[in-house]
């Protein structure tokens, strides 16, 4: 019989190991790198756990064009630990995809050759300081909703990985509020400023969660597998539902005059998303994406020389302890 953990699989018998993993599954268990898993499970996961970690090592690039800008020592020192907060993130991430047998060098290739993807958000520029404000608010908070749900996804490096990935994420929330909140206790400048980042971080921060449900090739199978929990629609109307008390709070319009609570459906109605823009920008023909690219393949060539050290040490280290131990022996 077909299971609901693995949608792909026809009417016929299923294997002892087919049996374990839908097993482990229906009882919301983890699977662990040495478990047996479907060809199927295993590629959702590298496509996902892949384009995850590039979007946190693209990431980096809207916020560092700030750091040497920031308005005071605080704000450049706050704005540094966080970039390298992403440069972490993207290097569990990674090691969680090799778990699955891809190797490092494999998931740089597609990044730095175009062939991966990564997050939408990243293609857009950042020409003020206030987009760091609404970067962190708006990018951050959508990542967070969108993330911590992953926290329990059935593969265990993943679910293990994306723990520690949230706890940084809520800090960066908070900095970026923080930011609007204070640009918006400003100048009329400076609130002006403000609004103006959070009407264009707006729309592609709800782009964040992919897809409308029924335009969702990947969502059935990965909910049927427990790696997403909930769908990119629920997702995203959660996220706006965070959104409108804070933004009340912060004194900023949220760019939808569409936007208001539904009492019978008790959720909020909000216009159509413009699904064009977002099919431009993951076709390559985003504001950034040339530019985000390009910076990509640079720092990938500048850091040439630094892998080929690290690999020499690791090779010296390597044949030291195997010189000592047959010493020892
Ligand atoms: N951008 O069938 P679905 C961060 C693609 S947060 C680009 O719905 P799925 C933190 C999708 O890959 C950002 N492509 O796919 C940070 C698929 O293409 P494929 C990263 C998108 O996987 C903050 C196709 O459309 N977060 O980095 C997007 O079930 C500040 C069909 O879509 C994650 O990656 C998009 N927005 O659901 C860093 C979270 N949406 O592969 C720095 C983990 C969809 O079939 C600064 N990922 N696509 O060719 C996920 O939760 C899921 O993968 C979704 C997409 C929800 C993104």
């Amino acid at each position: 019989m077909t299971s609901p953990a693995d949608l792909s699989v026809v009417e016929r018998d299923l294997t002892p190991e087919e049996e374990q993993f839908n097993e482990l599954i229906a009882k919301d268990s983890r699977i662990e790198p040495r478990d047996w898993m479907p060809d199927a499970y295993r590629k959702t996961l590298i496509r996902q756990i892949s384009q995850h970690a590039h979007s946190e090592i693209i990431g980096m690039q809207p916020e560092s064009n700030w750091i040497t800008r920031a308005p005071s020592l605080k704000r450049k020192a706050i704005l540094m630990a966080k970039v390298q907060d992403e440069a972490g993130h993207g290097l569990y991430l990674y090691s969680a995809a090799q778990t699955l047998g891809i190797s490092r060098e494999e998931m740089m290739d597609q990044l730095i050759t175009g062939r991966a993807r990564y997050s939408s958000i990243f293609n857009y520029l950042t020409p003020t300081w206030a987009d760091m404000g609404a970067i962190g608010w708006l990018v951050d908070g959508a990542a967070i909703c969108n993330q911590v749900p992953l926290c329990r996804a059935s593969y265990g490096p993943y679910g293990r990985a994306m723990v520690r990935i949230c706890k940084e994420e809520s800090f960066h929330q908070r900095q970026g509020f923080e930011i609007l909140l204070e640009l918006m206790q400003g100048t009329e400048a400076q609130r002006e400023m403000a609004q103006d980042a959070v009407n264009r971080w707006y729309w592609p921060s709800l782009m964040m969660f992919g897809p409308p449900d029924d335009q969702s090739p990947n969502s059935a199978q990965s909910m049927a597998w427990n790696i997403k929990r909930f769908s990119n629609d629920e997702l995203r109307q959660r996220f706006v539902g965070m959104l409108v008390p804070q933004a009340a709070v912060l004194g900023v319009t949220l760019p939808d005059p569409e936007l208001r609570w539904n009492e019978e459906t008790k959720q909020y109605d909000m216009s159509e998303i413009d699904w064009t823009e977002f099919n431009e920008v993951l076709a390559g023909r985003g504001p950034a994406n040339a530019e985000r690219l390009r910076r990509r393949r640079e720092a990938h060539e500048e850091g040439a020389w630094v892998r080929e050290a690290a690999a020499e040490y690791a090779r010296k280290q390597a044949e030291r302890a195997l010189a000592a131990s047959g010493a020892v022996a």
